[in-house]
Parts: structure tokens; sequence; C-alpha cells
């Protein structure tokens, strides 16, 4: 893609100059903390979608106390477990049917600081961005620290898969929840489809360059300790949700690269992905080889070296042509 344009070049102006915002809030079994949660929402918000999916505690009577207290909230109360992201949606069509101008995504264990919200929310706000996420690891020193080290790891992984699957390469905390996205954004994805359990933010940011809209990474703060367990369970979400990756890249190269514009990043995909396969295969054959005659075959043992160089370069030019594809999409932080 040539130059990087501004944002107001490619959508106008500013749509809205004072945006309603609605904050949906998932909660699950979240009596103890569902509470303080909604009463630390910011004013600024004009609308609380508190999404419960049978839960099995109290949370949809302590929502419907505070409901009472405060115009604002509302209990969308689902008679069947959809997951955090079937309860995101579920919010997020409520949003739509109301016609607020911006949903900011808040977790209901309390786990995402009000503090931040403003940060969250201000460059879909004033039109920079279609979609703001909130990422742990820039701007707050020593956030690093805080987080558990293997979440740590399944994090940093699952950020650059996601990178690839999604085309957002200058995003990474992939897994954050702390989220805004404006009316443009909001039908301009099919929600119907995505998917409803703990790989939804990955889901959502492949359909959100489908549709071309641009997104940023802001700085947030993430509140960690032993109150807040995660009922995640990365050994169980892990192999899902990179299948769902692998879905989700093949559906974005098809949806962009190959109906859109047949762009030559195909060719470079399928030939790569041909070498690795000749690659493997050489490998096998080579060992095979060496184990039943003593021998190693040369002519083969050439071959594979080639197909492995050629495959890894033509790997990272598939990496760069597509980053520069969606450079304007890209929104960094602090861009005016
Ligand atoms: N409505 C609904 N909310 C959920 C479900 N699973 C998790 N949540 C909520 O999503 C938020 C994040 O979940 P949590 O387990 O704390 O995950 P983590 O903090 O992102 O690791 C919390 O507010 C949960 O109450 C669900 O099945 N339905
Ligand atoms: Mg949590």
């Amino acid at each position: 893609m040539g130059e990087q344009l501004q944002a107001d070049q490619i959508l106008g102006p500013s749509l809205v100059k004072s945006p309603s915002i609605a904050v949906v809030i998932p909660a699950y079994n979240e009596e103890k903390k569902i509470g303080r949660t909604i009463a630390a929402v910011p004013e600024r918000a004009t609308r609380i979608y508190v999404v419960n999916d049978a839960s099995t505690d109290g949370t949809a009577t302590v929502v419907q106390e505070y409901a009472q207290r405060d115009h604002r909230v509302v209990l969308v109360d689902l008679k069947k477990n959809v997951g955090v992201g079937g309860a995101i949606v579920a919010g997020y069509e409520r949003v739509i049917a109301s016609g607020e101008d911006i949903a900011v995504v808040m977790a209901g264990d309390g786990q995402m600081d009000p503090a931040d919200f403003d940060n969250v929310v201000e460059p879909v706000a004033s039109d920079i961005c279609d979609y703001a996420k909130g990422n742990r690891f820039i701007g707050h020193r020593g956030q690093i620290s805080e987080i558990p080290k293997h979440r740590l790891f399944g994090n940093l992984m699952l950020s650059v898969f996601t990178k690839i699957a999604s085309g957002y390469w200058h995003i990474s905390d992939s897994q954050s929840g702390y989220t805004a996205i404006n009316r443009r954004a909001l039908l301009a994805v099919d929600w119907s489809k995505c998917y409803p359990r703990y790989g939804c933010p990955n889901d959502y940011l492949v359909r959100l360059n489908i549709a071309n809209m641009r997104v940023a990474d802001v700085p947030i703060r993430a509140v960690y300790g032993p109150e807040w367990s995660s009922h995640m369970r990365p050994h169980l979400i892990a192999w899902p949700l990179l299948r769902l990756l692998l879905r989700l890249f093949l559906s974005r190269m098809f949806q962009k690269y190959m109906v859109a514009n047949g762009h030559p990043i195909i060719i470079f995909y399928a030939v790569c992905f041909v070498g690795f396969i000749c690659n493997v295969a050489l490998l096998i054959y080579i060992l095979l080889k060496t184990a039943f005659t003593g021998i190693i075959p040369q002519t083969a043992t050439i071959l594979w070296g080639m197909s492995g160089m050629v495959s890894i370069q033509l790997l990272l030019q598939s990496f760069e042509m597509d980053y520069r594809d969606n450079e304007w999409l890209f929104v960094h932080k602090g861009a005016k």
C-alpha cells in the first residue's frame, strides 16, 4: 500500500461530536465483584449493559439492585450460557439496536481499571480509529512483572499468531478484553459468527481487518492478585484457539487477497506452503535412508536445505507484503 493516509482523509472528519457511550460487561458468577465493577463505571458512560448468562449465583439479583439505583444499568439476562464471547456479542447487539455511538467492554470481575477508561475511549471518540484495544505491555512501567509468567508466555505466543492471522502487525496483548468500538465497526461485522469463548478478542480482530477497520493499541493497567483467579484454562483453550486462528487466517487470505483483488501474496504463501511440505518430506526421506543404509543421500540433503531456505524467505516476504497492505489501518498510540 502506498503512502499512509490520515484517518480523516479516508473516512471524513469526526462523525460524532459528543458520542454516547455504552459499557458492555460480561459477568458469570460475579456476585461478589459485579457491584463494585458497576459502581466504578465512569459517569461518561450513558448506558451499562451487564450480560449475565445463566450464572449459578446471585449475579442477576445484584445487577437488578444496581439497576434500581442507577438508571444507566440494564441487565441482559440470557437463559443459556453462551460464553464470554457470546455475552459480549449479546451486549453489542443491544448497543446496535439502541443506537449508542460507542461500546466499551469491561470485565465483570473489576479487572479493568476505570482510570484507563478515557485512554481506551478517546481514539474512538475522536474518530482516530474504529476499534481501540487495551495493551498491558505498553505505557505502565512494571506491569509486565505483575502478569503471571505462564500467562505472559501464552499471551506473547498468541499475540504473534494473532498478528499473522489478523494482519494487525502493530498490536500485541491480543487477549486483552478492554476495548472500545464505534458504530461503524459494529455494523461492519457479522457478530453472530464470532467465536463464543475465550478466543473472542482474536476473532474480532480478524473480522475487523476483513472489514478494513482502523485499530489502535492503547496503554492500560490490568489488576492481578489472588482475588482474580481466571476461569480460563490455558491448556484447554490453546489448541482450539490455534485452530481458530488458522481458519481465520485462511478466511482473511481468501476474502481480502483472493476475492477482493487477486494479490500476489496468495502465490507467495502457496509456494511457501508447498516448499515446506517438500522440506518435511525430504527430511523424513533423508532420516530413513540414513538409518537403513548408513549413507546420507547428498542430492536430497541439498534439496532439503534449499527448500527450507526458499520457504523461510517466502514466508518473511509474505509477512512484509501483508504488513504493507494493512499499514493504512494501523493507528499508533498518540496519533492525531
Ligand atoms: N456472561 C459471561 N461472562 C463470562 C463468561 N465467562 C467469563 N465471563 C466474564 O468475562 C470476564 C473475564 O473472565 P475471566 O475468567 O476473569 O478471564 P480473564 O480475566 O480474561 O482471564 C469476567 O467478568 C467473567 O465474569 C461466560 O460464560 N458468560
Ligand atoms: Mg478476570
